[in-house]
């Protein structure tokens, strides 16, 4: 079946590739060093427009479409929100039909799977190209040479003196294009990923010298490169292949684009407006070093015209809102790895750091704070530097996000050039997010509407508010949900063997395992609740709101915290699930192996979800998007793009509690410790006293609380959480409000398309124009 859907999206694929050459419009390249695309088969054939033919189809071959989309294996070539949010761009770049192109790496390895035994994370290799990718178009004469290591040798060619670079070792880079088709268009745009293989002149040496064997293993050893994607999404790597990787894909990337514009033109004139290159994060930075090292050294513009490109042509959105978070690389190791590359480095820092002694005069402060080059025992580089000082557009993911950019992570390049920095909030699309993923929903969205429009124009979900006061539109959406939870009831089991009820309130807390994310916050809440229930008199349990609490996520495999805090999930749960005293009222699951794939189960089926980061921390979220699209209500802080989702469906329809942004800011700056609550104190004790076991090995997560400055803050919003938790419980029981505010909460989530998101980008930082190919 992937095999026929693969024939019409290669022929659609085709088409639009020859519209765009013919119509040679400004293309956007899209750099990212993770993608998280999922299944592609369900969005494929809804996108394509043949669902109901594959089904029909397949139901006379004696097939259910559904059981035949599981056998699909995710693609998960990226960590968590950051890949996510690629995939949803390139979705919505597609439908909304501009010429765009996606470059990242084909990792062998993607993000590991995780195994629990025993409660404790195991990680096991993902493997996923076993049994081939149907998705994929391997592009065996697109291959291009990247050098690493070497020498700069100063040559005199055509009365110039130019830079020519010796490398010492050269890997091909072969190219695996991945079509992405839009919806509602022919547009089926390319997303194009390296992968390593040996050079043919690779090593040629050694063959030379009769030392066949080990030449063989050597030439093996350049496949390493794309072999393994990095499962780390709190830091960046100062490791010799986290760079060659980062190189080898920039570079692949840069000579695809050229040859391109190349292939329509005679010089570099309108290069510019032709061409703009976005960076996700800096982890594709060094695309800007290698576009004007290709410009001067190899079609030997001179620094001026290469320097005034490279200015035009670059965007950058970074994710991060902490300095730490922030990529360094150390200068021995770029300039080992690319000698050429650490000489252009270094002049763009000059000329840099002149304009600044121009404009601030000898300030050595506000100097070596904004060098590109970090001063100190370990020379580095510092990445967002470079991709601020080149870049004409640097973007936050959020309002809030952006705020915090200009008053502190880059306060000072704010001051230098504050129109460089903007905003574009994060989106989700809603073709994954719903079409896909929530048929059931969707179905009854386009019923209300009178219309599928919102599917391409979502801000007609607003639509869905005059219908809000009608009982039958509220029975029929009570309905959709309920064969959601069903779903997912029956999902739990086969994934865990427990069985819980639906009728429970299904609280939900899926993303990756962060301290500031505050799994703990909810793990802590949940085991108050349960003591709370076990202290109740039979009479007063009549009274509480059944739960099922589901955590799901993946913890970076060096990170204990985070590892600790699931074994603190299983070992409360194994606690409570088995208390006979508790029964339906209260169970905790963890959810193994969350992936793209397990969001589109779980969303659907959830009641509540939690967002719940200590404010300031989150860039923006997307997550909390997703379950807003699906009429899941949110229990969340007021931290980054929630802000926004509060002025979009009001704060009377969600439950927000904790310190708000300038309040954690200002107990920080003060170094207060405020006094911990005495149920916070009291469930932390049953922790410490070995309740729920393993009392050494939880201790860490508790003295982060109690005696090392509960630096995230658990202490002090404790309080407002049970509160916000004890108000979604009173919601809950009156169901006709509870459904009204499910219904506003997708009405109100057209802000959060990727599609808004998209078009405030090609048109306010890449400047590119729709180019629809004809049907
Ligand atoms: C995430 N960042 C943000 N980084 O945490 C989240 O708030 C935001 O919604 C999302 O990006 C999309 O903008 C993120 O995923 C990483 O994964 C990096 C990977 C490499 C090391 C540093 C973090």
């Amino acid at each position: 079946m992937a095999h026929s859907v693969r024939d019409r999206l290669i022929e659609r694929w085709h088409d639009t590739q020859q519209f765009f050459k013919k119509k040679d419009p400004k293309r956007l390249y899209y750099l990212s060093l993770e993608f998280l695309m999922g299944r592609s088969l369900s969005n494929s054939i809804i996108n394509l427009g043949v669902k109901d033919q594959y089904m029909d189809a397949l139901n006379q071959l004696g097939f259910s479409f559904e059981i035949l989309a599981e056998q699909e294996g995710d693609a998960a070539l990226g960590n968590g929100g950051l890949a996510r949010l690629s995939a949803c761009q390139m979705d919505s770049l597609a439908t909304m039909d501009f010429p765009a192109w996606g470059y990242g790496l084909r990792y062998q390895y993607g993000l590991f799977r995780q195994v629990i035994l025993d409660g404790f994370q195991h990680e096991q290799p993902d493997y996923w190209l076993n049994f081939g990718n149907p998705w994929e178009i391997e592009r065996v004469h697109v291959s291009y040479a990247v050098k690493f290591y070497g020498t700069v040798e100063e040559k005199h060619l055509n009365g110039k003196n130019c830079k020519v670079w010796i490398p010492g070792e050269t890997v091909e880079a072969v190219a695996y294009d991945n079509p992405i088709p839009g919806y509602g268009t022919r547009n089926t745009i390319n997303l194009r990923l390296w992968a390593a293989k040996p050079s043919g002149q690779y090593d040629m040496e050694s063959f030379g010298t009769g030392d066949y064997i080990n030449a063989i293993i050597d030439r093996q050893k350049a496949e390493t490169i794309s072999s393994v994607l990095y499962p780390d999404d709190r830091s960046y790597q100062g490791k010799e292949l986290r760079l060659k990787q980062q190189y080898f894909f920039v570079s692949a990337s840069v000579q695809d684009i050229i040859r391109r514009f190349k292939d329509s033109h005679s010089s570099f004139d309108k290069f510019h407006e032709k061409v703009a290159l976005q960076l996700n994060d800096t982890h594709p930075s060094l695309a800007i070093v290698e576009v004007i090292r290709v410009l001067v050294d190899e079609e030997h513009l001179s620094w001026k015209e290469a320097w005034d490109i490279a200015c035009n042509i670059f965007s950058y959105t970074t994710h991060t809102v902490v300095p730490e978070g922030l990529e360094k690389i150390p200068v021995d190791l770029l300039g080992s790895l690319l000698p050429r590359h650490l000489q252009i480095i270094y002049d763009i820092n000059f000329s840099f750091t002149e304009e600044l002694k121009q404009r601030f005069g000898l300030d050595y402060d506000r100097l070596s704070r904004m060098s590109i080059i970090e001063e100190g025992a370990v020379k580095n580089i510092r990445m967002a530097n470079l991709s601020i000082v080149v870049c004409h557009n640097v973007n936050g993911v959020s309002r809030a996000h952006l705020d915090t950019l200009k008053s502190k992570v880059f306060k000072d390049f704010y001051e230098l050039w504050p129109q460089k920095f903007h905003h574009k909030t994060n989106g989700i699309t809603q073709r994954r997010w719903v079409v896909v993923s929530n048929p059931g929903l969707c179905d009854l969205i386009t019923k209300w509407l009178g219309t599928d429009a919102w599917i391409r124009e979502v801000d007609l979900l607003l639509g869905l508010r005059e219908h809000v006061e009608n009982k039958e539109l509220q029975l029929e959406w009570r309905t959709v949900r309920r064969v959601n939870k069903i779903r997912l009831v029956e999902f739990i089991e086969a994934m865990t063997g427990m069985k819980v009820s639906p009728d429970a309130m299904f609280d939900v807390q899926i993303k990756r395992i962060h301290e500031y994310k505050r799994q703990l916050l909810n793990i802590l809440g949940i085991i108050h609740r349960y003591d709370c229930i076990k202290n109740m008199k039979d009479s007063e349990r009549k009274r509480v709101v059944p739960r099922v609490c589901i955590i799901g996520g993946k913890a970076a495999p060096g990170y204990e915290m985070a590892k600790k805090i699931i074994k603190l999930c299983h070992s409360v749960g194994e606690k409570i699930n088995s208390d006979p005293d508790i029964g339906d009222l209260l169970k905790l699951i963890f959810i193994p192996d969350y992936n793209v794939s397990v969001a589109e189960l779980v969303i659907p089926g959830s009641d509540l979800s939690q967002h719940i980061s200590t404010a300031g921390h989150e860039a923006s979220g997307t997550g909390s998007m997703k379950f807003l699209i699906n009429g899941c209500l949110l229990l969340a802080t007021a931290d980054g793009s929630t802000l926004e989702i509060i002025d979009e469906i009001g704060e009377e329809n969600m439950f927000i509690c904790g310190a708000k942004i300038h309040e954690v800011a200002m107990m920080r700056e003060n170094g207060e410790a405020p006094k911990l609550p005495l149920e916070l104190v009291h469930v932390l004790r049953m922790v410490r006293d070995g309740y729920f076991g393993h009392e050494e090995y939880f201790k860490p997560l508790c003295d982060s609380i109690e005696s090392a400055g509960d630096f995230y803050l658990l202490g002090h919003d404790f309080p407002s959480y049970l509160e916000a938790q004890a108000a979604a419980d009173k919601a809950f029981v009156d169901q006709e409000t509870w459904t009204k505010m499910s219904i506003l909460s997708t009405a109100g989530s057209g802000k959060f398309s990727s599609d808004r998101t998209i078009g405030d980008y090609a048109a306010e930082t890449w400047g590119i124009e729709p180019c629809r190919c004809p049907f």
